[in-house]
């Protein structure tokens, strides 16, 4: 087993690496810019080395700095957790080069399956069902209109470097064809540094399902089932949960076993996400994630593995010891994502202060935070503070947990996208699990909310004063707690909920 471990990442999943790292015994590292210096991932580490200035580029970007502080360390292995340097072959390659082990799979894979058009070939011929449409990118606006008019209308755009929605134009017929394949052309460019661009089928309502895998350096693969991740605004998901309201057990077998063959065609070694679209009862490859993703947490409490622990175990040559029939499911979570962010002024980022932070607690409720009160919100990084993470026998168990959890947890000092996640566990499509990529744009009420404080508080007078009013009509006590269903108790104000009264 590896004993020592440099993070390169920050935050909660920081956080989540230590913590795993510490249960196997294997010393961990951690690396601060300066407003980071008394974050909880450094305060958790065995040791912490700061990296430069606030900004990513000269911290946790710097691959530079990052090898530096692994020398210093004498640490033996690398985990880049997500985002920054996650899905950047070069750094793989520098950490493999400067003779440490890169938690993840190799410089070849990352590369490969950051090329979009690559990933299609090599998943096409793997057998694994891809979004119909081109497998490489078109020279000019004449060579994707006859693409188009043997894939049919409407097509999208994709940039072949992309992912994240960048690049991306639909199409509905052909006399728009040009501009927009220039304006795809032109933002790709400027997004990745590469203009090629390519078609597919555009599919209008498709929800996003993604297959966890696993893959040791021995050559097996397996699959962990799926993530929904319909719920997302702006390519930012929101909202995830496994299973899928939306599969059949054929189907999840189908789309594991593709994921799996996805892996094996590349060589995957480590944890990895294979994500489909999934319209009409059919499902197409999409991308495939060659990192630990934020939303892993749903796919351990159904599984009831530590996939943070698997990626070091499969980091230090340790082979899967289990099968693919050793894998269940059981049981339903679901994942909100707490972000600093206001969902009623457009998801704006909010910064500041977190002077107050009360974390949800009791049965089947995980918080893999990496704030604490008297932190610093400020714009240099990712907007998300933690992830509020719920397990339930059922999914209406676990709609009625994640409720009860949201509740429970207070942040002041900074607005976050809490109240927006409380709405959708009251909201009847989510409860009866209709979920499309499209359903924050379909339910806009669940972002018309809130209002400003001195609304709120007016608010908060009238109902003092009606609440009154009710106490004098009924002679009733001014006390009113909850007393369960039957009760006539004519008021019970309370946080976040109706009164559990049959008034
Ligand atoms: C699509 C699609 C519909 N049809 N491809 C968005 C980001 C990139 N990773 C792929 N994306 C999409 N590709 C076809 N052929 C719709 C999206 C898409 C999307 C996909 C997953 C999750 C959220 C999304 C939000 C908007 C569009």
């Amino acid at each position: 087993m590896i004993r020592s471990l440099l993070i390169a990442n920050r935050g909660e999943i920081a956080v989540r690496i230590v913590r795993a790292a510490r249960e196997l015994g294997i010393r961990s590292v951690a690396v601060y810019s300066e407003p980071d210096r008394l974050a909880p991932h450094v305060l958790e580490a065995d040791a912490a080395y700061r990296l430069g200035p606030a900004s990513s580029s000269q911290s946790y970007l710097s691959v530079e700095r990052l090898l530096g502080v692994a020398r210093a360390a004498g640490v033996e292995a690398v985990h880049p957790g997500y985002g920054f340097l996650a899905e950047r072959a070069h750094f793989a390659a520098a950490v493999r080069d400067a003779g440490l082990v890169f938690v993840g799979p190799t410089p070849e894979t990352i590369q490969a399956m950051g090329d979009k058009t690559e990933a299609r070939r090599r998943m096409r011929d793997a057998g694994v069902p891809i979004v119909p449409g081109l497998v490489d990118p078109v020279a000019d606006a004449d060579a994707a209109l006859a693409a188009a008019e043997e894939i049919g209308y409407p097509v999208l755009l994709k940039a072949a470097a992309g992912g994240g929605g960048k690049g991306m134009r639909v199409v509905v017929e052909p006399e728009e064809l040009p501009r927009s394949f220039d304006a795809a052309r032109r933002e790709a460019l400027a997004a990745f540094g590469d203009g090629s661009v390519y078609l597919e089928r555009y599919l209008d309502r498709p929800r996003h399902v993604e297959i966890q895998i696993l893959g040791d350096t021995q050559g097996h693969v397996v699959h962990l089932g799926e993530r929904e991740c319909s719920i997302q605004r702006r390519h930012q998901k929101l909202v995830e949960e496994c299973p899928s309201p939306a599969l059949t057990p054929e189907l999840r077998a189908a789309m594991g076993q593709a994921a799996a063959r996805a892996g094996e065609a590349v060589g995957y070694v480590g944890a990895g996400t294979v994500e489909f679209l999934y319209q009409d009862g059919a499902f197409f490859f999409l991308e495939m994630n060659t990192r630990i993703q934020v939303e892993h947490p749903v796919t351990e409490l159904v599984t009831g593995l530590d996939l943070v622990a698997w990626q070091l175990r499969i980091a230090s040559g340790e082979a899967l010891s289990f099968t693919q029939e050793d894998v269940t499911l059981k049981g339903h979570a679901i994942e909100c994502r707490i972000t600093s962010e206001d969902p009623y002024r457009g998801f704006l980022p909010s910064t500041g202060t977190v002077t107050h932070l009360q974390v949800p607690s009791g049965p089947g409720v995980r918080w893999d935070g990496g704030i604490q009160a008297g932190f610093e919100v400020s714009l240099h990084y990712d907007p998300l503070l933690a992830k509020l993470i719920v397990y339930a026998p059922t999914r209406g168990a676990a709609i009625a947990r994640m409720a009860r959890a949201l509740d429970e947890l207070v942040v002041r000092g900074v607005d976050t996208s809490a109240p927006f996640h409380r709405r959708v566990m009251d909201e009847p499509d989510f409860r009866q699990g209709a979920l499309s990529i499209r359903y924050v744009e379909e339910h806009p009420d669940l972002l018309n909310g809130g209002g400003d404080e001195e609304v709120l508080r007016a608010a908060a007078v009238a109902a003092a004063l009606l609440e009154d009013e009710d106490r004098q009509r009924h002679r009733t006590p001014r006390i009113t707690a909850s007393q369960g269903p039957g009760s006539t108790t004519p008021s019970a104000w309370r946080r976040g909920g109706r009164p559990w009264t049959d008034a």
